[in-house]
């Protein structure tokens, strides 16, 4: 079989069309507007536009495991910090525990199409970890590089699931996810973090990812979702279209795999999240 001829189901990646119907999508993106609308930049920009906040922003990035926070487009602000748009574009992502505060977003977690595919990966209970959400907003949208999700998620087993879920149309020009042209060959790092002193680090385990010569593209229409393990490589493109991206992710584990205390994310105090027993 050449690259060329290689398909998702090849790399271990399924496509499921029509998850999240129309409703349940307008109320997940209604809990996304109210956070937008909620979201004061102006204390964010000033911690991330001065280089000696490190441990401030360190700490902002690490609370954000247990609830709802905005992150800024790359882009998004000028020398002064000042907003150069709309506070609607201007969001890069929102994470990581929204399922814990959102109704729609727990709903959504525990629908019976996704348990089910979770279910073939492994017949046995599943935990979420982290909820997201990529905004991707037109012409500012940055670019997610090539990685593995179980390079920034480690449980114990190293059997990380993610599922990306559209929920407005995605394709090549705007941004959709991409994946390698060969199948994964196991985690090439591992992103550490020490709670104590708060710093983190990148351990490399093996060769460092390559973008793929022919990525494979897995366009979406809003409500279709993509599955993945966490050794499956992948990235998107910037957004320079004129229409929106706006995706979530979810990552499980198995409820019977530790989960490393070199995590970044730790939830802490907040209730394990088990979708199914
Ligand atoms: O939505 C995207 O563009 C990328 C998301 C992603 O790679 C991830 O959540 O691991």
């Amino acid at each position: 079989m050449t690259d060329q001829t290689r398909t998702l189901t090849d790399l271990g990646v399924s496509q499921l069309t029509g998850l999240v119907s129309s409703s349940l999508r307008a109320r997940l993106n209604a809990d996304i507007d109210a956070w937008i609308n909620d979201f004061e930049p102006a204390e964010q920009a000033a911690v991330f536009t001065s280089s000696g906040r490190h441990l401030e922003q360190q700490q902002f990035f690490l609370a954000s495991a247990r609830n709802v926070s905005c992150f800024l487009e790359s882009g998004a602000l000028d020398d002064q910090g000042q907003l150069i748009c709309e506070k609607a574009v201007a969001i890069n992502k929102i994470g990581h525990a929204l399922h814990d505060f959102s109704n729609a977003f727990a709903e959504l977690a525990r629908l019976p199409a996704l348990i089910d595919h979770l279910r073939l990966h492994s017949d046995e209970p599943w935990e979420l970890m982290q909820s997201m959400v990529i905004m991707k907003p037109p012409r500012i949208g940055g670019e997610v590089n090539w990685h593995q999700d179980g390079t920034f998620l480690i449980d114990e087993q190293k059997r990380c699931v993610g599922i990306w879920i559209a929920l407005e149309d995605a394709n090549e020009d705007n941004g959709c996810l991409q994946f390698g042209d060969t199948p994964p060959q196991g985690l090439c790092s591992l992103f550490e973090t020490d709670h104590v002193s708060g710093e983190t680090q990148m351990r490399a385990l093996a060769n460092a990812l390559q973008a793929p010569e022919h990525p494979i593209f897995a366009p979406c229409h809003a409500g279709d979702a993509v599955i993945f393990d966490g050794l499956t490589p992948h990235a998107s493109s910037p957004n320079r279209s004129s229409k929106s991206r706006r995706a979530i992710t979810l990552h499980f584990k198995p409820a019977a795999s530790n989960w490393a205390p070199t995590n970044w994310l730790q939830r802490d105090l907040l209730p394990r999240f088990l979708v199914n027993q």
